[in-house]
């Protein structure tokens, strides 16, 4: 028996504002949630949606150093970013908050402090890892050192991505700090820890007996296994400079832990949502529905009435804190509901490897939507076809490219270009009136009628891709019957029959722009407008006479277009580009050599000398014969460029010569000097030039 909600509360994880966010964010959390949200307000509930960003924790200040700037800048920048991206991809939050805002802060330490003075905290003293120089302790990711169970010289304070253990700081062989490369020091430090293993009588319950069959088998399975190893005290500070005071005044330079924090974000957000509602100063862009008389204490009955089905969407690498650590604070807060669900996805990959920005092995959102800025939906149609809802999933350009030729396009797109067209073509736009139904024309209305309480029902289970396979199948089924009835050679001899068959494409038409709405809203709208039908209620879908005859139509337009080969080769093109360039970025650049004094230097005579002429040598790949205008004579200089260079190339250019190297015979040649060349760490050779000509001869010191 499942019991019937008020009110609807969907969180999506917040971001992380340390950079660009990519699809399979979006596969895992954002577009899945905006589904449900959209068809839920559908079909009439009372849902608030809530997402922001998350700006603490360590990988913000660590992005800051990466950028040479500072932490304040990296979440500004970030922020205005993937809110930007959210809703371009028509993310339809109620709000979308930062953790920055003061009433996050105030939040998160009223929530804290209540912790602590219903004495719910430990008081632990430990001892830490300490770098010196720079002065400050040292998160486990910031330690790097030598794994104990794989010899792997760089394994990280938490885990080592050799071998994928677990680790924690002290076990690192020879530890080091990534600040400064010095060895850490061991040093004292105060914290307060959540007792988690006190609450596994009652996690058992709450999770493992009573969500056994409503939760996700990957999620229950992740909550099990924690549950089933023990649960440990887990520390809910940190000494970090970056996030939200220790409400205490024995908390010097100590913060919330991100993942105290962050999870509360949802509720400051709720509360920062009425708040603005009421002053009526509502920053996020578009206000989803008419909250009627909004006060700023409207949030309590989400957060506080057990009539409200709480429901958080994350990726699979968030689930323990929401179904674990986040539920144990609200419980241990009092007066907070539970979530219901926390329909977790797990990861998408792309083409053939895990999808990584640091990597280079990623789409941004913000890169895709500079690249396809009219093409919201077919990504959102691509991540929904393919979402990684009960193992992991991949994306390639490929089959975005089919998905969206062979199925938009070719069903979608196609059918209801068809009966607009014809309706104009034969019936002056207005919608022609129906006669006598045949049993083909009475199985279509059947057929439509069952499939919106399908789709709501995949919708309600969480099953998003089922969910849009079936309203695919709307548009199938009226693609099929045009196909079979052919009304365009009917229109000769049976105008009337033609009337009847447009009559009933254009309610699945009609239909399908309220269907596809919480999946494609755009392509909702545009239909939407193409029908001239504005009305968008759930209840009403399935019906044969959403639109009644004589209903005069929109503009006609196409609703999607075919995606070329070269668009998606050159997609292809610029991802393996990005893989490189980062492998190359991350490699380390050749050491450097003994030191010289400034004798030495100056024995060099190094000038500028502009090619002359170039040529290839016979048997050689790798060597041009280059006469140089050395300013002092025109020498040959034979050079190994050719793999870089054409001869074409370089006649003409000005270049770095050594002129005073002794002469070497080469294949027979005698060369006289050398052409200094800068070598990139993949090899590849650039000429040293004046950043402005000058004449040969010119000297280099
Ligand atoms: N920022 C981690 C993530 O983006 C984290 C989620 C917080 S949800 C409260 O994966
Ligand atoms: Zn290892």
């Amino acid at each position: 028996m499942s019991k019937e909600f008020k009110r609807f509360l969907v969180t999506a994880a917040l971001p992380y504002a340390n950079g660009p966010k990519h699809i399979g964010h979006l596969a895992g959390a954002y577009i899945p949630s905006d589904v449900y949200v959209r068809y839920m307000r559908s079909i009439g509930k009372d849902v608030v949606f809530v997402c922001g960003s998350d700006e603490h924790g360590t990988a913000i200040p660590n992005q800051a150093l990466k950028e040479n700037t500072t932490p304040k800048a990296i979440i500004d920048k970030y922020d205005a970013q993937i809110k930007d991206c959210f809703h371009q991809l028509g993310m339809s939050f109620d709000i979308y908050h930062r953790t920055s805002e003061p009433i996050h802060h105030e939040t998160s330490q009223e929530i804290f402090l209540n912790l602590f003075n219903k004495g719910l905290l430990t008081e632990e003293i430990s001892e830490q890892y300490y770098d010196d120089q720079a002065n400050v302790f040292l998160a486990d990711r910031y330690i790097i050192g030598t794994c104990p169970k794989c010899a792997n010289p760089n394994a990280y304070g938490d885990q080592c991505e050799r071998c994928g253990s677990t680790l924690s700081p002290r076990e690192l062989i020879n530890p080091k700090s990534t600040l400064t490369g010095n060895a850490p020091i061991l040093k004292s430090t105060k914290h307060w820890y959540l007792p988690l293993q006190n609450y596994e009588g009652w996690l058992t319950d709450w999770i493992l007996k009573s969500h056994k069959d409503d939760w996700k088998v990957n999620v229950y399975g992740q909550c099990k296994s924690w549950i089933d190893a023990g649960l440990q005290p887990r520390a809910m500070t940190r000494d970090l400079d970056w996030g939200i005071k220790v409400p205490l005044p024995d908390a010097e330079g100590k913060v919330l832990y991100v993942w105290f924090d962050a999870p509360i974000g949802y509720i400051s957000a709720t509360r920062a949502l009425f708040k603005e509602l009421e002053e009526n100063k509502l920053q996020f862009a578009t206000p989803q529905r008419d909250f009627k008389n909004p006060k700023s204490n409207d949030w309590k009955p989400y957060w506080q009435d057990g009539d409200t089905k709480l429901i958080h969407f994350v990726g699979k690498d968030n689930i323990v804190f929401h179904c674990i650590i986040f539920p144990i604070i609200l419980k241990a807060a009092g007066e907070y509901i539970l979530p219901e669900n926390v329909p977790a996805n797990e990861f998408m990959n792309l083409e053939g490897d895990k999808m990584s920005t640091s990597r280079g092995w990623s789409i941004e959102m913000h890169e895709y939507l500079a690249d396809f800025p009219d093409k919201p939906d077919v990504l959102r149609y691509a991540l929904l076809t393919n979402l990684p809802e009960t193992k992991d999933s991949e994306f390639t350009w490929k089959d975005f490219q089919a998905k969206n030729n062979n199925e938009l396009v070719a069903i979608f797109g196609n059918f209801v270009n068809r009966a607009l067209v014809l309706t104009q073509k034969y019936f002056d736009n207005k919608i022609p009136s129906r006669c006598a139904l045949s049993e083909i024309d009475q199985k279509v209305i059947n057929d439509m009628k069952e499939l919106p309480d399908k789709i709501g029902a995949s919708i309600q289970a969480y099953r998003f891709r089922e969910a849009t396979a079936q309203v695919m199948d709307l548009a199938r089924l009226g693609n099929k019957y045009l196909a079979e009835t052919e009304p365009w050679k009917l229109a000769k001899t049976d105008l009337e029959k033609v009337g009847t068959i447009l009559n009933i494409s254009l309610q699945i038409a009609a239909n399908l722009s309220i269907v596809v709405e919480p999946f494609l809203p755009f392509t909702a709208q545009k239909l939407r407008a193409m029908l001239n039908f504005q009305q968008l209620d759930w209840s009403k879908a399935g019906a044969a006479d959403l639109l009644n005859a004589e209903h005069s139509l929109g503009v006609a337009s196409l609703l999607f277009e075919k995606i070329e080969d070269d668009v998606i080769e050159k997609q292809i093109k610029k991802l393996l580009d990005s893989k490189k360039a980062m492998e190359l970025a991350s490699q380390p650049v050749t050491p450097s050599k003994a030191e010289i004094t400034f004798d030495d230097f100056s024995k060099m005579d190094i000038r500028v000398g502009t090619i002359l002429s170039a040529e290839r040598v016979e048997k050689s790949k790798k060597l041009l014969k280059l006469q140089v205008d050395t300013g002092i004579d025109k020498r040959t200089v034979m050079s190994g460029i050719a793999e870089h260079f054409s001869p074409e190339q370089l006649v003409g250019k000005q270049v770095t010569i050594l002129v005073n190297l002794a002469p070497r015979k080469i294949m027979g040649v005698e060369s006289q000097g050398m052409i200094l060349m800068a070598e990139d760490k993949d090899g590849k050779l650039r000429l040293l030039q004046p950043n402005e000509s000058v004449s040969p001869g010119s000297t280099v010191s």
